[in-house]
């Protein structure tokens, strides 16, 4: 695995969108500030928001794709494989993962070659579940943060599993043998409102997308 200085060599900031026209600037305005001094980019990656999130995009990031709505994991690699750098960041948009701690996730590349910025805390039953089984097979405390840092080489080249929320490419790092570490961080407030479905459906999506990681890991 190759050797990774992401302060001189750079930084790709992947971040997949879907109605975070209240979000993007912000995110990208802590982003750059996080990073000055750092040679990065910023990718947007927008599945056909209809509150003009994209055109907001556009006008801050370094590039801002729209495409159709195919979830969040699928725009994840679609973004990553637009990188330019040896270093891709993936982070949600909605300010739920502090972009300050980009540094210290970064660092940790000259260890690992996958690290994850883990909540402290789990929102929801089927996170803490998923933690306590496919993110203790990982070595992670939480499976599905997707504010990450990769060595482009250990992110997957394709998916099969449809919607994982980013599951399906812990699980490749891991079955590719990819060394996997990670931070902690405490969370923010999180909104009221979450893209992926209110209490019992995103809980039941998520435990769906862990029966697809589970079946990935063994076959
Ligand atoms: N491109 C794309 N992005 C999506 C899609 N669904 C969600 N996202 C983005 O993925 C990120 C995570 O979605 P959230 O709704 O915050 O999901 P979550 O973080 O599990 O839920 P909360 O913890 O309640 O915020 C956000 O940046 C969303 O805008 C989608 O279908 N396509
Ligand atoms: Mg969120």
């Amino acid at each position: 695995m190759s050797v990774i200085n992401a302060a001189t060599q750079g930084i790709s900031v992947v971040t997949t969108t879907w109605n975070e026209k209240e979000n993007i600037k912000e995110l990208i305005r802590r982003v750059r500030l996080t990073l000055q001094g750092i040679p990065h980019e910023i990718i947007v990656v927008d599945d056909n928001s209809s509150d003009g999130t994209l055109d907001v995009a556009k006008r801050f990031a370094d590039l801002a794709v729209g495409k159709t709505r195919e979830g969040q994991t699928k725009g994840l690699l679609f973004g990553a494989k637009l990188a330019k750098f040896p270093v891709v960041v993936t982070i949600d948009s909605d300010l739920e993962n502090p972009p300050e701690y980009i540094p210290l996730l970064v660092e940790k590349l000259g260890v690992f070659d996958l690290v994850m910025a883990s909540r402290t805390i789990l929102p929801r039953f089927s996170e803490r579940w998923a933690a306590k089984t496919l993110g203790k097979i990982c070595g992670v405390s939480d499976f599905y943060s997707n504010f990450r840092a990769y060595k482009k080489e250990a992110i997957a080249n394709k998916l099969v599993g449809g919607e994982t929320f980013g599951g399906e490419l812990l699980v490749v790092a891991k079955k590719k043998g990819f060394k996997i570490g990670e931070i902690t961080y405490e969370p923010p407030k999180r909104r009221s409102k979450p893209r992926i479905g209110g209490l019992i459906r995103a809980n039941l999506r998520i435990m769906v997308a862990s029966v697809k990681c589970f079946l990935l890991l063994l076959f």
